[in-house]
This record gives structure tokens, sequence and C-alpha cells, in this order.
């Protein structure tokens, strides 16, 4: 299946800038290569479908820069839906993770039954409600399940994007109290660091794949770079402590390759201004050939 690879240099969601150079810095690490190498046909989109934002200063204390983020998310969930209407494989590249309202808003449209697979660090699942810090990017999985900003919520028109016993969070370690309330109220699957430590990814991993396929008409992985350890990946806003291993990481995305689940992706947060030369991004890409098939033997 032919991939569109599909740029957001975005950061507004985000307590720190630079995330919006994440694209740039993933494409110039060899990503086209890597993808045609492992036998795709992959166009990378420029990033003109997104509307200038600069002048936009809507904005309050619970949802900051809300104006430029709801245009920049409505224009990726058209570009989005437009990819997978054509038969494309939409790889969404962030930007920070606020973005995946819009790329999940695409791949939702179309579908009745989608499956979301969440790889992060942190829960995104706050609302303007309980947010610590008013930043978007700690919001976006809330949005997609129908909870926040009635705006937010209803990008591309349909609503909730993903229900609740379709999604599955892998990575978590770093949870706000109204976030573990959401978590606890929706019963949502959360398989936390504890769980990779106790159990081991392949574990996790297996038993997340067959959530989220179960019964699905296509699965969405949203992929925050700060889920691995940040000895890995320095180069990102939010560092927590306490993550995924190198290979850990790997067997993750190869276990979804084998798996054959995932529609569409976004790979998010790689932060080239807080990075150690290349070394996130190289891993970003590293991490999408594995996702897309590449083996050791
Ligand atoms: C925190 C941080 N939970 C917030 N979230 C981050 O601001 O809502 N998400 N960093 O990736
Ligand atoms: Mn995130
Ligand atoms: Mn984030
Ligand atoms: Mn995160």
């Amino acid at each position: 299946r032919p991939i569109t690879v599909i740029p957001v240099p975005f950061d507004w969601g985000a307590s720190r800038r630079g995330a919006a150079e994440g694209p740039q810095a993933i494409i110039l690490s060899g990503l086209e290569r890597k993808l045609q190498q492992l036998g795709f046909s992959c166009t990378i989109e420029s990033s003109r479908y997104l509307p200038d934002v600069l002048a936009d200063i809507r904005s309050s204390s619970n949802m900051r820069h809300w104006g430029k983020t709801l245009s920049t998310v409505e224009a990726l969930a058209h570009k989005t839906a437009q990819a997978v209407a054509a038969g494309q494989f939409p790889l969404v590249l962030g930007g920070d993770h606020s973005i995946a309202i819009g790329s999940i808003a695409g791949a939702a449209q179309g579908r009745q039954r989608l499956g979301v697979l969440w790889i992060d660090a942190h829960g995104d699942l706050n609302t303007p409600d309980t947010t610590p810090s008013g930043n978007i990017h700690g919001m976006s999985l809330a949005c997609c399940l129908g909870h926040g900003d009635s705006r937010f919520v209803a990008v591309s028109g349909q609503q909730p994007k993903v229900e609740p016993d379709r999604v599955v969070l892998v990575g978590a370690r770093q949870l706000d109290p109204g976030e573990r309330e959401l978590i606890r109220a929706l019963g949502i699957t959360c398989f936390t660091m504890h769980d990779i430590d106790r159990y081991g990814m392949a574990n996790v991993m297996e038993k997340a794949i067959r959530i989220v396929s179960d019964g699905t008409d296509g699965v969405h992985l949203s992929f925050d770079i700060d889920s691995v350890d940040p000895g890995e990946a320095p180069g990102t806003g939010t560092r927590v402590r306490g993550g995924f291993q190198y290979r850990e990481v790997h067997l993750a995305m190869e276990m979804l390759a084998e798996a054959s689940i995932i529609t569409s992706a976004d790979i998010v947060e790689v932060n080239p201004l807080l990075d150690n030369g290349y070394r996130t991004a190289r891993l970003a890409v590293e991490l999408i050939a594995s996702l897309f098939g590449e083996r050791i033997l």
C-alpha cells in the first residue's frame, strides 16, 4: 500500500517550542529512502495544506493557543481523510501531540469502529476542566473520546471518533488526577510502565493488539516519542524517566508490523531543538521502519 507522509510543523499545543521542526528532521534523517527500501511507494506531502496561524491570537488559560490549534487540526483531518479515501496509508509527522485530534478525526472518517493504540509516557486525557497546564497536547486523546471543548470534539463532524473499549494506552508513567479518573470512569485499558516491567513488552503488546483489533475496521497508532526512555530519545519536550528501552520499543513496532493491523499512524513530539544532534529523529525513522516491516534477519 502506498504511504503518504503528512508533515505537521506545529507546536503551539505544547509548553515548549521546537516540535514544529520535527517533520523536517525526520525527513532529513532518511525516511523516504528507508520506506522505499522496504518496498513502499512513498509520497511526502508539502505542508502548504496547513493554514497560516501566526495572526490567530485566540487563546485561553485552560486551552492555550486554541485558535491556532483548531484551524490546524481541521486542515489535518481533511488531509488525512483524503489520503485514506485514496487508498493510501497516512503517516503523520508531528508536531506536538495536539495534532492527533486532526489525524484521528481524519482516520475515523468512513469508519464506524476505529481502534486507537496510544503509546505515550502520558495519558493526554485531560480536559479544559482538569488540565494542570492549559496545553492542548495533554488533552488530545480525551478529545477523540468525546470529552473536552465541543469545537475540538466536533472536528470533521463525527463524534466521538473512538469508543473507550477500542482504545489502549501503552507506556504511561505520568498521569494527572483527572486523567486517572477518566481512565477509571470510561474503563479504558492502560498498560503502564509497571505492567511492562512486570509482564514484559511482548505480553503487553499481544494483549494490546488483541483489544484494538477486536471487531474494529481500522487501527490508528498514535506514537509519542516521549514513551521511549530519555536516554534513547532526549529530543522531546516533556521527558519522563523510566521509559521504553531501545529493544523494547523496536519489539513493539515489530509486533505491530507482524500483526499488520495499523491503518494510519502519527509520530509526534520529536523536538530537534532539545535533541542531541539528530539522535531522536533518527530513532523515529528506525521505529517507523520497524513498524513497516523491517526485520533483523
Ligand atoms: C500534562 C503533560 N499531562 C499536561 N502532558 C504531556 O500538560 O496535561 N503530554 N506532556 O504529552
Ligand atoms: Mn502525548
Ligand atoms: Mn505531549
Ligand atoms: Mn507524552
